[in-house]
């Protein structure tokens, strides 16, 4: 799009982002400004996943880490709706208006009110969905790793679908059926986090109540907000999510049986390992973790063992374990000296 018009519209995002110690530029270079601005939250699965290639790729950005909880929610200013909706316009997905617990745009649609954004000043590009912002960093970035090999980019997408199309906002959002092993602010939190959200979006939408771009997509995002506060309201809707999270780190495990070496696909480090990674971690955190290794036993002991690596790796210590105020708990107290 026209870089004049996009840098207009991101400064007038920014006008509600001004906390200097969450709007800040990342891995600075001397003498080169930024390319890229981020729009992201320190806990969102989405964001770990673009924080984790712009870290493995080298890249400075411009961050802005916006609190998307309730009561705060700073993802539904008309401005910065505005912003995503133009990123909206360039991609195939409708807008949202259903729920089945995910988060993938191509499964769910386009939603207008969410984290991350990514702005590419030099390509005059703003790009919305996280698994296809992932796949353009890495092409469009020169230098650090190799995330997508060109010999085996088929089998790295099918990976990355499989962890973008699992329902891990249910299993957030929801309490597990099997026992509720989240942190207690979460619980607390989501009780009333959908009434809260839809009230937030009505306010932010009174704003603009002439608006024909931002309307509609407002009441996308609150007829979404109804939809998943009955989903995860609903035993027999988690009881299926639950199970299509054992069922996928089942098939993990034998994939990993056959990889010969350290990740995936051998000894190269992938977006697919990235993804899992960050997969991995949220579900340990949610205190899921038992699918693998409990105090019964490890259960599945190869993907115990590559949770380990991947944990271990330097750019998923930054962008996902140790992203400034991004919150432990209490199952995840061992990469926090506990
Ligand atoms: N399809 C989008 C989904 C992004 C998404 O669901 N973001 C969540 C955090 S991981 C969010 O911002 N939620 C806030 C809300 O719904 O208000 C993507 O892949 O980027």
């Amino acid at each position: 799009m026209d870089k004049a018009e996009l840098r207009q519209l991101v400064d007038a995002a920014n006008t509600r982002y001004t906390d200097p110690e969450r709007n800040r530029n990342i891995n600075e270079k001397p003498g080169e400004p930024p390319r890229f601005e981020v729009y992201h939250f320190f806990m969102s699965m989405c964001s770990y996943k673009v924080r984790g290639v712009l870290d493995e790729k080298d890249a400075s950005y411009v961050s802005h880490d916006i609190d998307i909880l309730p009561p705060n929610i700073q993802n539904y200013f008309p401005e910065y709706v505005r912003l995503r909706v133009k990123g909206g316009e360039a991609i195939p997905q409708p807008l949202v208006d259903g729920y089945t617990g995910r988060s993938s745009t191509e499964t769910e649609g386009f939603d207008p009110c969410v984290v991350p954004t990514v702005v590419d000043h030099e390509a005059g590009r703003v790009l919305v969905n996280s698994k296809a912002t992932c796949l353009y960093l890495d092409s469009a970035i020169d230098g650090g790793t190799e995330l997508v090999p060109k010999d085996i980019e088929a089998e790295v997408i099918a990976q990355m679908d499989v962890v973008d199309r699992t329902p891990h906002v249910a299993l957030l959002y929801g309490a597990n059926p099997e026992g509720d092993g989240r942190p207690d602010f979460v619980t607390e939190m989501m009780k009333t986090a959908h009434d809260v959200k839809i009230a937030k979006l009505r306010e932010n939408m009174a704003l603009v109540p002439d608006d024909p771009v931002l309307v509609p997509a407002y009441e996308h995002k609150i007829v979404k907000e109804q939809k998943a506060k009955a989903f995860v309201r609903t035993e027999s809707d988690m009881r299926v999510a639950l199970a299509e999270f054992k069922a996928l780190l089942a098939d993990l495990e034998k994939q990993l049986e056959t990889t010969g070496g350290e990740w995936l696909f051998g000894d190269r480090f992938t977006m697919a390992d990235l993804f899992w990674a960050v997969s991995l971690f949220r579900i340990k955190w949610l205190g899921l973790g038992y699918i693998w290794a409990s105090a019964d036993g490890v259960h599945l002991p190869r993907v115990e063992a590559y949770g380990r690596r991947l944990f271990a790796r330097p750019s998923i210590e930054r962008s996902t374990i140790h992203w400034p105020n991004a919150p432990p708990s209490e199952h995840v107290m061992e990469f926090y000296g506990g």
